[in-house]
């Protein structure tokens, strides 16, 4: 896949969302269920809305937007930044309804929701769509984006747009991205600080041959598994160790069932923010350039919101107890130089030119 400089997608016109001004703090407290006081009060306030009125067809429409994390992330935060922005702009004639801890089903079932038509809106990672979009697997390489500049470069460029183009197919519309972010190992064994540690571990991946092909890699013993099973299986030992980002540990309470991890950074995992077509073309459109205006919004607070908490999570994680292992750079490259075979396995799959390209950005 090639990418060229007119890859931005039709609908998706850039608008000129800014920063600015703060938040009431009442919201605040009540949209932060899961996290910890101290990081509910260093989340950045939500900016004010920018842009006018948007005229509909004096219909009223609801989304549903199903959410794969807990109220405590910066997902849902973003979540209700995009829901703000959306019903005052069309002066409450667009209703935006947020389900969060999948209670709409996992990634891959509100997937099929929108396709079928039965569901608006998802927030789903890219990692357990790459059997539908396999360009999304650029995304599970090891260690492929080194800094959130990189990854802004991507989300905000040519690169990100054409990925958007992409999966604006087989029935979804993809109108912007948002962090997941940089995944850390935990397990309940014991502490982590090269490949031979994990020796035996059995570790949940994500739906994803990448990330198996990873752990696997790595010396540990990988099974997939949906996000939506995953505590209870740490809590019996049915799996000793995952992955995921600071914010998802402890927004998912991971570290009650997890004392040991490791800060690997070794993925850097996105959000997709996907619409059904069935539904899309129904809308407006006015009211579509609106979602892609506060989907734009949304990816960019939802960033800074992430940003923000990454390293005071850790600490909080680490004052609550759990024993975080800081690797060297020197152990990093051990980690790096194992897994160089991962790209080898993956790179004709993915695209060479694709993985190259974003290569080229941090040099
Ligand atoms: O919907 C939530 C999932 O997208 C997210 O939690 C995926 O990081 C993920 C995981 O570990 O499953």
């Amino acid at each position: 896949m090639t990418i060229t400089t007119s890859a931005r997608p039709q609908h998706l016109t850039r608008p000129h969302g800014v920063w600015q001004g703060a938040m009431k703090a009442g919201a605040l407290a009540l949209a932060l269920v899961g996290l910890s006081a101290q990081a509910a009060s260093d989340m950045p306030p939500m900016p004010e809305i920018t842009g006018g009125k948007v005229a509909g067809n004096g219909q009223d429409y609801t989304i549903r937007v199903s959410i794969g994390t807990t109220k405590g992330g910066a997902q849902y935060r973003g979540a209700e930044y995009f829901e703000k922005i959306v019903e005052s702009r069309s002066d409450g004639h667009v209703q935006v309804q947020l389900f969060d801890s999948a209670q709409l089903g996992d990634d891959l079932q509100a997937v099929s929701s929108l396709q079928s038509g039965t569901l608006e809106m998802t927030l789903p990672s890219t990692s357990p769509l790459v059997k539908m979009f396999p360009e999304f697997a650029v995304f599970d390489l090891p260690f492929l984006f080194p800094t959130t500049d990189v990854v802004d470069q991507v989300f905000d460029g040519d690169i990100g747009d054409q990925l958007l183009k992409v999966a604006s197919s087989k029935g979804l519309v993809a109108i912007g991205w948002s962090e997941n972010g940089y995944r850390q190992l935990t397990n309940s064994k014991h502490p982590v600080s090269s490949p031979a540690d994990l020796e035996g571990l059995k570790i949940r991946t994500m739906q994803n041959p990448i990330h198996l092909d990873i752990w696997r890699t790595l010396g540990a013993n990988p099974t997939p598994m949906s996000f939506a099973e995953l505590f209870t299986a740490l809590e019996q030992g049915v799996v000793d160790g995952q992955e995921n980002p600071w914010i998802t540990i402890q927004s998912s309470k991971f570290n009650e069932v997890q004392p040991y991890a490791t800060e690997t950074n070794h993925v850097y995992t996105p959000f997709i923010t996907l619409v059904s077509k069935r539904y899309w073309d129904r809308l407006p459109e006015g009211y579509q350039q609106l979602l892609v205006d506060a989907a734009q919004d949304m990816s960019r607070y939802e960033r800074q919101v992430s940003r923000t908490l990454n390293d005071q999570i850790k600490q909080e994680l680490k004052d609550d107890g759990m024993q975080i292992t800081e690797l060297t750079p020197g152990q990093v490259a051990v980690f790096q130089k194992k897994l160089a075979p991962v790209y080898d396995h993956w790179r004709d799959q993915i695209g060479g030119q694709l993985i190259d390209d974003i290569r080229e950005l941090s040099q």
